[in-house]
């Protein structure tokens, strides 16, 4: 049989179950990464599962987010993770190493395994052909404990890729081409994978910046197949011992098909405050731009720099415009400073940043007021930037370069010729700040700063659901809403209680206020509900208000996951105009829960209305039996302790 290139991946690490469109399989997990505002939960997870070592054959535990160190409490997360690496057998990638997804780019990948990353950019590393997964936490916690993870077999699309770029045009224009046709929630359910003869035209840190935001799409996954190509990158990381060559057979047969002509597409700009709100940057020439910042898991890649270097090159930046630049890694800084390239960034007025998120989560450069901010990065949700008013369109390194220097969005083929950049025949390897786990674990004391205080766990669940509506809420809300992220609360990511005071306050300042009183109750949205980040704590957070099912007319595939390992119920309106009908604080009761939720059909009364709405619930039989115990972590201790 011809099989797509994740079919092939897919088949390769089946445990149990069929590869059938919609079915529930097992598949084993060669390696995990985790992020700091993410890790330290996921942890604390792993830690209650009670188990020696991991199961995986690598484990990366990276810093990256939360390095700005105001207090002590990031500096403490990063010594639990430090020290939780090092006695269960996980090695630790230290501050100032880069963004996880471009190190794990660089120094990790390989073409053919599976990846589980408790951060949604993990797709990135399916630039190098590899399957990499966006998850909750505690999927990763679990998957490092047992070395699998449950996915419902997604569709497969084909991405076929014809033609060639043309100059100035680049791989965040061929993402933002694909985000305007399928929009942020069209990938919900769906692998994307590239093929064609366009693939060969694009190196794999390019690649990596179309996986990267297949988060976006909010696909499952993205991968492109490995190749010469691929080869020749791990060959420039003294790694050509991973590669391996996957592609997709000759006549494999896809649920989806999708053609890009390269050769047709013109640098593009998402626009405030979706990154699917794409339109050509020709179409908004002279916008005055106060802002530009180029770096992200995105756009951060030595090569990407050294495009932006060359155009800055013996120029200045617009007076009004602020430019940074947030290289990705260590390695990418390193080769901009040996070849002197830094110098044309920091003569030009750029602001260099330490590599890591920085930005992208808020972690400073807040911009000002009102203002355009113009960045290579993969989101622009309002407030994300930590300025609400501040309107923030997403670029390529190129266009944001030139407009740093005119003030203003310009297209770049007005300049004509673009600088010529080869691609890197070799990488400067230094892996000095990646600290391997202790092979005696006994030796080692886990260190738990004050700040880490225990995680919410969901209860066995009830025969009657009742409470009121707390928020009624529109399409397309995201994490960031749920779980606002920013320098001033992401160094609270180990403390639920805290951070319990800010849940969705973008939508409702006064709902966590409500969620107190009421001692929980329901929440309503509209499509798409939980898009962006895999952050737990858009689930943990509600848990421990008390929520007990979310009402929507969709859900993003990792915060519905999210949702159920925390016992919390996903619940999606059989007839979409009973959304309409329901008012905040109409009181709500679910009869007979326990055997509602094992037929999946639930009948939903509003006692203000005297109505009964019939609600979905499309989750599988074992999500089901999750919700029922309450949440994932007393699913797999009750299994665990069944087994002894
Ligand atoms: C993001 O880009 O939103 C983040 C911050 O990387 C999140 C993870 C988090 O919230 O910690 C993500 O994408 O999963
Ligand atoms: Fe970090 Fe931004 Fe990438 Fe998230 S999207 S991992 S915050 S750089």
């Amino acid at each position: 049989m011809q099989l797509t290139i994740a079919q092939k991946i897919i088949g390769e690490h089946l445990v149990s179950g069929k590869m059938i469109l919609g079915e529930e399989i097992l598949i084993s997990i060669d390696q995990t990464l985790t992020q700091d505002a993410t890790g330290t939960m996921a942890y604390l997870e792993f830690e209650a599962l009670g188990v020696d070592r991991v199961k995986t054959k690598k484990s990366v535990a990276y810093i990256d987010h939360n390095t700005l160190q105001t207090g002590p409490e990031n500096a403490d997360d990063h010594l639990y993770i430090q020290t939780v690496a090092k006695k269960y057998g996980i090695y630790y990638s230290k501050p100032g190493n880069g963004i996880c997804h471009q190190v794990h780019l660089e120094r990790f990948a390989i073409p053919g395994q599976t990846l589980l990353g408790s951060d949604s950019h993990t797709p990135t590393a399916g630039g190098m052909g590899m399957l990499a997964i966006g998850a909750g936490g505690i999927d990763v916690a679990v998957a490092m404990a047992k070395g699998e993870y449950y996915i419902t077999m997604p569709r497969i699309v084909k991405v076929n890729l014809i033609g060639k770029l043309n100059p100035w045009v680049s791989a965040k224009d061929i993402i933002l081409e694909l985000l305007k046709r399928v929009t942020v929630k069209g990938g919900v359910g769906k692998i994307f994978e590239c093929v064609g003869k366009g693939v060969k035209s694009l190196t794999v840190p390019q690649r990596a910046t179309i996986t990267n935001m297949g988060a976006e799409l909010g696909a499952t996954t993205f991968i492109f197949p490995s190749d010469k190509i691929t080869f020749n990158f791990l060959k420039a990381q003294k790694r050509e011992k991973d590669f391996f060559e996957i592609k997709a057979d000759d006549g494999a047969i896809y649920d989806e098909k999708i053609e890009i002509d390269l050769s047709y597409l013109e640098p593009l700009v998402a626009c405030p405050h979706s990154p699917d709100k794409v339109v050509p940057v020709s179409s908004l020439k002279g916008l005055k731009v106060n802002q530009v910042i180029i770096g992200s898991c995105t756009n951060s890649s030595y090569d990407d720099l050294v495009r932006v270097a060359r155009i800055l090159e013996d120029k200045t930046i617009a007076e009004h415009v602020s430019l940074a630049v947030a290289p990705g890694s260590k390695q990418v800084l390193s080769m901009l400073a040996q070849n002197g390239i830094l110098a044309s960034l920091i003569t030009s007025g750029a602001r260099i940043l330490e590599c890591a998120c920085g930005p992208c989560i808020g972690m400073g450069q807040s911009p000002s007021t009102n203002s355009v901010s113009l960045r290579t990065f993969n989101r622009n949700f309002e407030g994300r930037s930590g300025t609400f008013s501040a309107k923030v369109y997403l670029v390529s390194p190129e266009v944001a370069a030139v407009s740093a220097i005119n003030g203003y969005l310009s297209d770049p083929r007005d300049l004509g010729n673009p600088p010529i950049v080869k691609e890197s025949e070799s990488f400067f390897v230094n892996d000095n700040l990646i600290i391997p786990p202790d092979d005696n674990p006994d030796k080692v004391e886990i260190i738990k700063g004050p700040n880490i205080k225990p995680f919410p766990t969901g209860k066995p669940l009830s025969s009657k659901i009742q409470g009121e509506v707390l928020i009624k809420m529109k399409d397309n809300i995201t994490t960031d809403h749920i779980m606002p992220s920013s320098a001033k609360l992401l160094p609270y990511r180990s403390n639920i209680p805290y951070l319990s005071n800010y849940c969705l306050t973008p939508c409702d300042k006064d709902f966590p206020k409500k969620a107190k009183k009421n001692k929980g109750g329901f929440i309503i949205a509209g499509i798409n509900y939980g898009q962006g980040s895999s952050r737990e704590h858009a689930a943990l957070v509600p848990l421990y208000l008390g929520i007990k099912a979310v009402l929507a007319k969709s859900f993003a595939r990792i915060h519905q996951a999210n949702l159920v390992n925390n016992g919390i119920i996903p619940l999606v309106f059989e007839n979409l105009e009973d959304y309409d009908d329901i008012e905040e604080i109409d009181e709500l009761l679910i009869e007979n829960a326990i055997s509602q939720v094992k037929n999946g059909t639930i009948k939903l009364k509003n006692l203000t209305q005297g109505k009964t709405y019939k609600m979905i619930l499309d989750i599988t039989l074992r999500q089901r039996e999750m919700i029922i115990q309450g949440g994932l972590l007393n699913l797999t201790r009750l299994k665990e302790n069944a087994k002894e």
